[in-house]
């Protein structure tokens, strides 16, 4: 009998979701098979230079995901459900200054060191609701968010234990690791649980995303995200497939040929309508429906240093020049020289706040509302950390580590 580690457990956690996800959502199946078809293209056409972001074996593991939570409770907890697969919060996003803006602040659990992304770099994209930001949330309805998420229950007592014991022993025997899969999985799932009809539209009216997160007793995974290799080939089937896009791919545009990719290139279909039930004042369950839960791609490319990634905020793949020699050369994109002298790039692992903001307000139902008069509530970096009880890593320190090697 041998035990379960935290990569084999991410890597087995990664597979459940997506199969929750496939029977939840079935056009997400479409979209994974699409890729798959897309990426064994790309490896006919390119042969080994297919490659050259990750292994195919990485490529078609590859997902990330999206949860969203609403105290600082549940983000711990959080922490510590991925944690005990392996993934430490990477990053922090401040969603609320992105027009339309979200009232949500965000952060990536993922894994930081080059062995682990190479074997299953699963992701989760994790944003938190911030109930006591002024601009969206007046004084009672700040308190009665507080009342409804402080009396609701995300994760067993149970799954905590399982999680704590795994990041403390660095196992788990494999009964235990089942039974953490059962009960991580069975948590993001979306539940059959009546929504509270007025409660819910009262939030839908300030943002949906409030109303997803603060509107109902559980979270679940809003979307899952294969990679592509080539992602307009697969944005120009999933329309032949008859599968509604957003209008655009969110990054940088395509590249030519032969021209590095950088950072992170994504697209989604619109949220699909889902059978929800409802429960209305006078106490009665009916049938209903939401637009919450979507589909995503994306492609990834080489993550950019700072002053690479300044020069594309200010003047997109123009201030950037065409070569992986001459992205390294003027330090502005992460390499690493494999034993033939040669360059590899590293994969960009993180998220773009722009492009995030695009695929939230891609699938909001309303404008939403906020008020300027009022100040933001403070959050940052570190406030975000103390939350946590855990490092919160800086992406660059990350890819700086990886391209200079570990110090000695
Ligand atoms: C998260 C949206 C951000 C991405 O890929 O940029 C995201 C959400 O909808 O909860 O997943
Ligand atoms: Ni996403």
């Amino acid at each position: 009998m041998t035990v379960v580690g935290p990569t084999q457990l991410r890597s087995r956690f990664a597979a459940r979701l997506s199969e929750l996800y496939g029977r939840e959502v079935p056009a997400y199946t479409t979209l994974v098979e699409v890729s798959q078809e897309v990426n064994a293209q790309v490896l006919a056409r390119l042969g080994d230079a297919a490659g050259r972001l990750g292994t195919l074996e990485r490529v078609t593991a590859e997902r990330h995901g999206a949860i969203r939570v609403g105290t600082a409770a549940e983000l711990e907890q959080t922490g510590r459900i991925f944690g005990a697969a392996g993934m430490y919060p990477v990053g922090f996003y401040d969603l609320r200054e992105a027009r339309p803006a979200i009232p949500v602040i965000s952060t990536a659990f993922r894994p930081v060191a080059p062995e682990e992304l190479a074997v299953n770099p699963f992701r989760v994209f994790t944003s938190m609701l911030v109930i006591d930001d002024r601009r969206f949330f007046d004084e009672r309805t700040e308190s009665e968010l507080r009342e409804f998420l402080g009396a609701r229950t995300l994760f067993p007592a149970e799954l905590l234990e399982l999680a704590d014991r795994m990041e403390l022993q660095g196992s788990l025997p494999p009964a235990a690791a089942d039974r953490f899969l059962d009960l991580a999985t069975a948590s993001f799932a979306l539940s059959a649980e009546p929504v509270d009809r007025a409660w819910y539209a009262r939030l839908e009216e300030i943002s949906s995303v409030a109303a997803d997160i603060g509107g109902v007793t559980s979270t679940h995974i809003n979307h899952l995200t294969p990679r592509v290799l080539d992602i307009d080939a697969l944005y120009e089937r999933m329309g032949r497939l008859g599968i509604e896009m957003i209008d655009r791919i969110q990054g940088p545009p395509r590249t030519p040929e032969g021209v590095p990719d950088v950072l992170l290139r994504q697209t989604s279909f619109r949220a699909l309508a889902e059978p929800r039930r409802f429960r209305d004042a006078d106490g009665s369950v009916s049938e209903g429906a939401l637009r919450v839960r979507f589909g995503e791609v994306e492609q990834r490319g080489v993550a950019l240093t700072p002053e690479g990634r300044r020069r594309y905020d200010e003047l997109g793949l123009d201030g950037l020049p065409g070569t992986d020699e001459a992205l390294h050369a003027e330090g502005l994109a992460y390499y690493v020289r494999n034993s033939a002298g040669d360059l590899t790039p590293i994969v960009y692992e993180d998220f773009l706040p722009k492009s995030a903001a695009g695929i939230f307000a891609s699938n909001l139902t309303g404008e939403g509302r906020s008020d300027s008069r009022w100040q933001a509530a403070a959050r940052d970096a570190h406030w975000m950390r103390s939350v946590l009880g855990r490092e919160l890593h800086d992406p660059y320190a990350l890819y700086a580590i990886q391209a200079e090697g570990p110090e000695r």
